[in-house]
């Protein structure tokens, strides 16, 4: 059933929760489940900030990049203050830095935010002209440490990295990780969220054992990219990151970084020749395990991310047109995180099944560059409907709209006032 908030208290309830979620510079995901700061969370929660509060917009990044590391990472958790309720803390991680952070990334929106903010900027350049060498650090990270044979394929290391955590893409690379630790007894998550919303315990033994396994080789990136044993494309990275790639490159001919913008299109160039290899037999791209040399069987939501990089082909848009008609036909809401039709789907269980709204985002931004407005349209109106009918959850049920997760939740308010909540805030991440 559909509330009756009107919608400017939706608008201020939402800001209400970037309020309250924020620690003085930096926001946490959620309070209770995710009490630190989260690295793809910041970038859209900036844009969340951005139409209200500019100036703390800019602020979530410069915080996030004070976590960069000195190889040019950028964490996926900065433990910016201690907090109890969530593991794996700092302790779990091992790594003496200040601030204390994570060991492993996650994918790489900042510059894509940074575009939008330094767009709603005026004549002002001075925090993007900071900001930039950071974010170039960060994708030759990407491109130079976690691709070591320059093939144009980003590796990750850890489930974690994708963001899309426990996705059915990662179920054949993880089955060759052989579980070294049990680490049941330390999970905090299940005393916050239904564990049927949550990953499982063997999920959690493997990818710890990542950790520790990067642990041993002291966090060295060359020897971590290498030599951990869950190497894989992530599609959704891989299409990130090229996407990031050409915000960052129009940002570094506008402000004259001319260097940073060469290898930057000789990156971009690189990523887009190797697409092709992503690309299953019926025409819809995958991630790719980089020690078997498989595809992923499942079509996940990353699936459409190739439109929103810009690397795909009219005709893959549409076979993505006819793949979203009928997942849509078959879950209910748009978009559900793996195909509704596949054995492996689950409705309520985290990137098993669940509808994100920043991944709705990011794909009505590539459907709406391919000239497919009314498919665009359709996933704004889903994202709306499903925080006017249920609020600001961390992710959602196709079939019903049930929030799942964590309630109140930062990147799901930040959604709804930069796009899926208002047409006067939409700040079109289509600039390209
Ligand atoms: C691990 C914070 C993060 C998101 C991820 C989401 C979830 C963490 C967890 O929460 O992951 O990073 O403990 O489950 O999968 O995308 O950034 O919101």
């Amino acid at each position: 059933m559909l509330s009756t908030t009107p919608p400017s208290d939706r608008d201020e309830a939402a800001r209400a929760v970037l309020r309250r979620n924020d620690r003085g510079g930096f926001t946490v995901p959620n309070g209770r489940v995710y009490p630190f700061q989260w690295n793809w969370d910041s970038a859209f929660v900036a844009l969340g900030f951005a139409t209200f509060d500019l100036d703390r917009a800019w602020r979530e990044l410069e915080t996030l990049f004070e976590g960069q590391w000195d190889d040019g990472m950028v964490p996926h958790i900065v433990f910016r203050a201690p907090a109890d309720g969530y593991y794996p803390g700092p302790e779990a991680w091992g790594i003496q830095r200040q601030p204390l952070t994570s060991g492993i990334s996650q994918p790489p929106v900042a510059a894509t935010a940074a575009r939008v903010l330094h767009g709603l900027s005026g004549g002002d350049s001075s925090r993007i002209r900071a900001l930039v060498p950071k974010l170039f650090a960060s994708h030759r990270w990407w491109h130079e440490t976690r691709d070591p044979d320059g093939t144009g394929l980003v590796t990750i290391v850890h489930p974690w990295e994708s963001g899309r955590d426990n996705s059915p893409d990662w179920d054949e690379p993880l089955a060759n990780v052989i579980p070294q630790v049990d680490v049941a007894h330390l999970r905090k998550d299940l005393g916050h969220v239904d564990a049927a919303h949550r990953p499982t315990h063997d999920f959690y033994n493997r990818v710890m054992t990542l950790v520790e396994e990067a642990k041993a080789l002291d966090w060295e990136g060359g020897a971590v990219a290498r030599k951990l044993s869950f190497r894989v494309c992530d599609l959704g990275i891989q299409s990130i990151l090229l996407r990031a790639d050409r915000d960052l490159l129009t940002l570094a001919e506008e402000l004259g970084f001319t260097e940073e913008a060469g290898a930057l299109r000789g990156w971009i160039a690189r990523g887009e020749r190797a697409m092709p290899r992503l690309k299953g037999p019926d025409g819809l791209y995958r991630s790719l395990d980089l020690r078997s040399g498989r595809l992923s069987e499942a079509v996940t939501c990353a699936a459409y991310l190739p439109l929103y990089a810009r690397t795909a082909l009219q005709e893959d848009a549409l076979a993505l047109k006819h793949h979203l008609e009928a997942t849509r036909a078959a879950a209910g809401f748009s978009v559900a995180s793996s195909d509704p039709r596949d054995r492996r789907f689950d409705a309520t269980r985290y990137w098993r099944g669940p509808v994100w709204l920043m991944m709705n985002r990011m794909i009505a931004d590539g459907l709406a560059a391919y000239g497919l407005t009314d498919e665009a349209n359709l996933l704004r109106r889903d994202s709306g409907d499903l925080v006017r009918q249920n609020g600001f959850w961390e992710y959602f049920d196709p079939s019903d709209g049930t929030g799942c997760g964590g309630p109140d939740f930062s990147w799901t308010a930040a959604m709804w006032l930069s796009w899926a909540g208002s047409e006067g805030n939409g700040q079109a991440l289509t600039t390209l």
